[in-house]
């Protein structure tokens, strides 16, 4: 896949582009059906298939104070678009004059003069321009004057429940990562950078952890949790603690992982985890000991979920 950082005036010209336009947060559900529609008209018109999105997230420009935190940083968002079959991502630098782009000038602009979009493929509630003021009838209309097609794709609903970005942020907030992952279409992600913890895990606990440093991304409910950490390709069991260590009264909030059955240093290295259900509340336990027996109880639990998803 290839990626253009720009929001115009690109050297690149595209073969009958097939386009969708949005932020993709998540890439869920939803998305991926998005995707798959472009997919399959690129293939029936010899075309391109590409992505039009933005970085930052509108809305951290627009309004940094109610700005959500993402489901994944860009680069994961990328990685999963191409993992989709998408052929082109272009990620528009949303500055404050890109914002302020009247949506009939970002159709003709972009989408019409400098894409040559011939298909365009959006969810229904879409919004794009200045006030977010373009909408899926807009691009109906100028794809008329500009002679591109358009289709407003149905939201995803699982049991009943539309997939939405924002449905998808209350759940993982709530720690209901089964729940998440149904409207996901996979675990939900942290991926982090192995930084020195305290080392009293492997010292004092004999459950060494990978302290983890991640982008400002949305942090699961804090407490205990089963998850898949991948580590150079490899899927490992292992059990993860988001908290505040209230046993040893450490006061700062950590990301650990204990992987089982492990040796390795992974200091410096990058680790993905998947989050894949919540075991418990992070308790003040009466010393090391008592936090050992459980924390031996909770890789038993850990192993049976994780056995099963
Ligand atoms: N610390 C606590 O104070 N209370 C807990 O309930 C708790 N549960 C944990 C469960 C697991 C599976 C792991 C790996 C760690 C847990 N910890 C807990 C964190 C522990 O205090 C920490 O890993 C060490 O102090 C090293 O930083
Ligand atoms: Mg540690």
């Amino acid at each position: 896949m290839e990626v253009i950082w720009k929001a115009k005036d690109f050297a690149r010209t595209f073969r009958n582009p097939v386009l969708t336009l949005g932020n993709f947060d998540g890439v869920h559900l939803g998305h991926q059906r998005i995707f798959q529609r472009v997919r399959e008209k690129a293939r029936e018109i010899g075309g391109e298939s590409i992505a039009y999105t933005f970085e930052p997230h509108p809305v951290q420009m627009l309004k940094p104070e109610r700005a959500p935190f993402l489901l994944l940083p860009m680069d994961e968002r990328l990685r999963l678009i191409g993992e989709l079959g998408i052929d082109v991502v272009i990620c528009a630098p949303f500055t404050p004059e890109f914002a302020n782009q009247t949506a009939e000038e970002f159709v003709r602009d972009i989408l019409h003069a400098q894409i040559g979009a011939r298909e365009v493929f959006v969810g229904q509630n879409t919004t794009f321009g200045r006030g977010r003021e373009g909408s899926v009838l807009l691009l109906k209309e100028m794809g008329k004057r500009f002679d591109f097609a358009v289709e407003g794709v149905e939201a995803v609903q699982v049991e009943g429940v539309i997939v939405s970005s924002s449905r998808i942020r209350r759940l993982i907030r709530e720690g209901d990562m089964h729940g998440a992952a149904k409207l996901l279409g996979r675990h939900h992600l942290l991926v982090g950078q192995v930084i020195h913890g305290h080392g009293r895990g492997s010292k004092k606990l004999g459950f060494p952890t990978a302290n983890l440093k991640t982008a400002e991304v949305l942090f699961p409910k804090p407490g205990i949790y089963a998850v898949w950490a991948l580590y150079e390709g490899r899927r490992y069991l292992a059990v993860a603690n988001l908290g505040w260590n209230p046993t040893f009264q450490d006061r700062k909030f950590s990301i650990e992982v204990h992987i089982l059955d492990f040796q390795k240093d992974l200091y410096g290295q990058n680790l993905r985890v998947e989050f894949v259900e919540r075991l418990r509340d992070e308790v003040t336990f009466h010393g090391p000991e008592e936090l050992v027996v459980q924390i031996k109880k909770d890789v038993e639990q850990a192993k049976k979920v994780l056995r099963i998803n």
